[in-house]
């Protein structure tokens, strides 16, 4: 090989070697903020699990009977971040994200009936770190399909080494049943070729509908229990 060929083989790896070493931090410093991002999302569904978790041991020592039977945590996968930010229109920044997206740190409080559900839910309104931006009531108001569930977009502040960052979660909380018709309705809505069936969507109506019954007649049930015991102490 000749010298000039060494030389300009020499100078095309470091060439490509910059190259790749640019790209590789542009790539980093695009992802550091969003990785950031997640990372206080992360830390606010902590504390708003934490505020549950502790409403729960308090009510369970009050009144003998604990109301929340389960709490889930989740954070919006990249994927689902990108589908919805492409869905609505919004630009793909990591602002951005943080403007137009509040469903990213989400905590879903399942309870035993629906009073539960307002009742848990005036308590951590009523916590003074705890700011309401958006209600949706999907009890009082079901979505078409049967949906139900009491959404809260609430905003807490995280405390971080030097300052303090106010963060959306939003909250779901849900009767065992309206969960369960929930994930189920999902698994059949989501099955993969499935052609529109009016007969499923009816179907899937009416169950929520016996779902939303069973909840008022166990809740009845329950209420007609307490005053018995407190009518033979
Ligand atoms: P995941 O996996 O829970 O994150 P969007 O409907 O997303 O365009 P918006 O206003 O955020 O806009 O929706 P909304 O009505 O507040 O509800 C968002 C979440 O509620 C969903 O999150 C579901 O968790 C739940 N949800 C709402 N409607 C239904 C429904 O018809 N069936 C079921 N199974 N769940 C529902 P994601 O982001 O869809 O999913």
């Amino acid at each position: 090989m000749e010298i000039e060929d060494i030389y300009s083989k020499l100078t095309a790896n470091f060439l490509e070697q910059l190259k790749n070493q640019k790209i590789s931090a542009i790539v980093k410093k695009s992802i550091q903020p969003y990785k950031e991002l997640m990372s206080y999302y992360k830390c606010a569904m902590m504390e708003v699990e934490t505020k549950f978790t502790v409403l729960s041991e308090e009510l369970s020592m009050q009144y003998d009977r604990n109301p929340i039977e389960s709490i889930r945590t989740r954070l919006k996968s990249p994927e689902s971040i990108r589908e919805k930010m492409v869905r609505k229109g919004y630009p793909l920044t990591v602002d951005s994200i943080e403007k137009n997206l509040h469903d990213i740190a989400g905590v879903r409080v399942i309870c035993s009936f629906p009073s539960d559900i307002y009742a848990l839910a005036d308590s951590i309104l009523d916590q003074d770190d705890i700011k309401l931006i958006e209600k949706k009531d999907y009890i009082k108001n079901p979505k078409a399909n049967g949906y139900r569930s009491l959404h809260l977009i609430i905003e807490i502040p995280i405390f971080l080494h030097d300052h303090k960052k106010l963060m959306k979660v939003e909250v779901q909380l849900r009767t065992i049943s309206m969960d369960w018709w929930a994930s189920l309705e999902h698994k059949i809505r989501y099955k993969k070729g499935l052609p529109n069936s009016d007969f499923i969507e009816k179907e899937l109506i009416e169950c929520a509908e016996m779902g939303s019954a069973m909840d008022a007649r166990m809740e009845r049930l329950h209420n007609i229990a307490t005053e018995l015991i407190e009518e033979n102490p």
